[in-house]
């Protein structure tokens, strides 16, 4: 799917700003025929939760509606017109003047729909229905439940099953864009290199929309000089004396696709791509043919009153403060990001592990890990959960929009879930073959397991091409014993290394909750001497084994969570704030990660 931009022949119409809001209180059916009775501002690109002072606002859980209107350039008409969202958190119906024009269900990837058709001259009204709501059919996973209040009415309750606040609303950009009736519907970029010698061919597809001569595709390097030009929808274009792409020095070519007729370009898309080459071999993570050591993060979307949008300065500065650290890369915990944080690691050169929204498909909770060891441990997850489809459509639409990114080199198909119980491997062995499919660049996959998910007990491990553990030894187990802590993540670590010596292993959590100014002469668990106590044990260890090929710590920021008695608003494992100011252990990490090159 292609990221709406403007070209000679496309023209992007931002729907961002301020529009109408309303909570559906379920009292009176809403009349999609007349504007909204809705009082309230709302901004867009943001979640709704935090931008009023309102509680019943913030905790709602059910339907919201938005409203705008705007005017259609008239010299656009001629055009082919599609409305596109960013993301519509987490279930939208989006109705045109009155009409329902499309439908979407899944909170973080884009959708679009031809609007020609419901436009009149004037202005035109533009509704969203939103559902915040989530069960054991969607991704991520929630608990939900209807009860009635004492007039008889449904309340609609909750529970998330994951540790982040269900923000929701339209998260990301609203935007309008124009095309010819003809059209460049999609770019499919498959970049082989040879590193020997370096040079490149650029494979690549072309998918095409009504009457077309012809399809010419230009290779522009970053002085604007065409390297390479060829004709057709099936591209092999041949460069010599490539710049790659690389971790933190990133290198970007265009391709521009022009669709031509009558011997008249028509249609042009510019598509940036960097050229790279991944691959997992004997314990190794190659980019580029070289071992590659990931220091980093798991992050999230999220900040104070924009909750989980979009907002860019923050992802500029996120950016900013990863390199001044010596980080490479991150994982887009729990969800894809949006793709303009995407974007911005391509230009960037930061390494990211793109994950799907599946969190919370474990349905029971035991620290007990003898119990799951058994042969035959089952719990109800894979009984009750019926999110293969959506799961399938998570991992179809975040494939389809990021295929192209140089800066994503593995793909996450879950975070957490109960792979400890039978029936986990039938339920991902399809998911992983569907990942593996739909990527033309052929990505290693893997998931994330939980500590309970040992090599004893995880079901899955055959499916992953790299082990990404997450681990929290001295904090959710035996909290405050760092020795015992330390032996038992060396302990492990080696054991994965024995069993599975040619798989390499990585921790893509590891973390302490610490209150930033809290200080203890006895490095007390939430004190900030007691969070770098924590990851200088764990580094310690992590330099002993040598198929660990990297460090994601939890989490880059304290961020906002669901209410809980271990969560002080909101979860506190940030090595900086929620305002992104740091505490004490970023001035170990800077000192370690900087010491420790992207390549060994
Ligand atoms: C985890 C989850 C993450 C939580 C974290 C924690 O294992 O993947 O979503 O926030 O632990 O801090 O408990």
């Amino acid at each position: 799917m292609l990221y709406p931009m403007e070209t000679a022949s496309r023209v992007v119409l931002d729907l961002s700003g301020v529009w109408r809001f309303m909570i559906d209180k379920e009292q009176i059916p809403v009349d999609v025929t007349r504007p909204l009775p809705a009082t309230l501002s709302m901004a867009v690109p943001a979640s709704f939760n935090d931008q009023t002072a309102s509680k019943e606002i913030r905790e709602h859980v059910g339907y919201v509606w938005y409203e705008r209107c705007f005017e259609m350039p008239q010299l656009l008409r001629q055009e082919r017109l599609v409305l596109r969202f960013g993301s519509a958190t987490h279930e939208a119906w989006v109705y045109l003047n009155g009409h329902l024009i499309t439908h979407h269900k899944g909170g973080f990837t884009p959708f679009e729909v031809e609007i020609n058709d419901d436009l009149v001259t004037g202005e035109n009204r533009l509704t969203v229905k939103l559902s915040n709501m989530l069960d054991y059919t969607t991704l991520p996973v929630g608990h939900y439940k209807e009860t009635q209040n004492e007039t008889g009415q449904r309340v609609r309750q909750l529970d998330e099953n994951f540790d982040f606040f269900n923000y929701a609303g339209l998260q990301r950009p609203v935007k309008i864009y124009s095309t010819p009736h003809s059209y460049i519907r999609d770019i499919t970029l498959t970049p082989k290199v040879n590193l020997t010698n370096h040079s490149a061919v650029v494979n690549g597809e072309i998918e095409t929309v009504g009457d077309v001569e012809q399809v010419v595709v230009t290779i522009l390097d970053e002085d604007n000089q065409v390297v390479g030009t060829t004709s057709g929808k099936t591209l092999a274009i041949e460069l010599n004396s490539v710049h790659l792409w690389q971790p933190g020095k990133a290198y970007l070519y265009r391709a521009k696709v022009e669709l031509y007729q009558a011997g008249q370009v028509i249609d042009t898309y510019i598509e940036t791509f960097g050229i790279r080459q991944i691959a997992v071999k004997a314990g190794k993570f190659l980019i580029n043919g070289q071992p590659f050591y990931f220091k980093g993060f798991g992050k999230h979307e999220d900040a104070y009153i924009h909750g989980r949008g979009l907002s860019e300065p923050q992802n500029v500065l996120d950016l900013s403060l990863m390199k001044q650290m010596g980080a490479n890369s991150f994982r887009t915990s729990h969800y894809p990001y949006s793709e303009e944080m995407m974007r911005l690691c391509d230009r960037e050169g930061i390494v990211v592990i793109d994950e799907v929204p599946a969190v919370g498909l474990m349905l029971s909770f035991t620290f007990d890990v003898s119990a799951l060891e058994k042969d035959d441990f089952e719990d109800d997850t894979w009984e009750k959960l019926r999110t293969a489809e959506a799961h399938r459509q998570a991992i179809t639409e975040m494939i389809d929009r990021d295929k192209n990114h140089a800066s994503v080199v593995m793909w996450s198909i879950s975070n957490e879930a109960a792979n400890f119980s039978k029936g986990a491997y039938e339920y991902f062995k399809p998911l992983f073959d569907l990942a593996r499919k739909l990527d033309p660049q052929q990505r290693p996959c893997t998931s994330t397991s939980i500590m309970m998910t040992t090599l004893k007990t995880d079901r899955c491990l055959a499916l992953a091409d790299v082990i990404a553990l997450n681990r929290y030894y001295g904090w959710y187990m035996g909290n405050g014993d760092l020795k015992a802590a330390e032996t038992a993540t060396r302990e492990e670590l080696l054991a994965y290394q024995a069993k599975f010596p040619d798989k390499p292993i990585m921790y893509t959590e590891y973390g302490a909750d610490t209150i930033a100014g809290l200080h203890s002469n006895y490095d007390e668990p939430f004190s900030e001497e007691f969070q770098e106590d924590y990851y200088r044990m764990c580094s310690r260890v992590f330099d002993e084994v040598t198929n660990f090929v990297g460090e994601q710590l939890w989490n880059f920021a304290d961020f906002q969570t669901k209410f809980g008695i271990q969560r002080v608003q909101g979860n506190k494992k940030g090595i900086f704030t929620r305002a992104r100011e740091p505490k004490m252990v970023v001035r170990y990490l800077t000192q370690r990660w900087r010491n420790i090159p992207d390549f060994n």
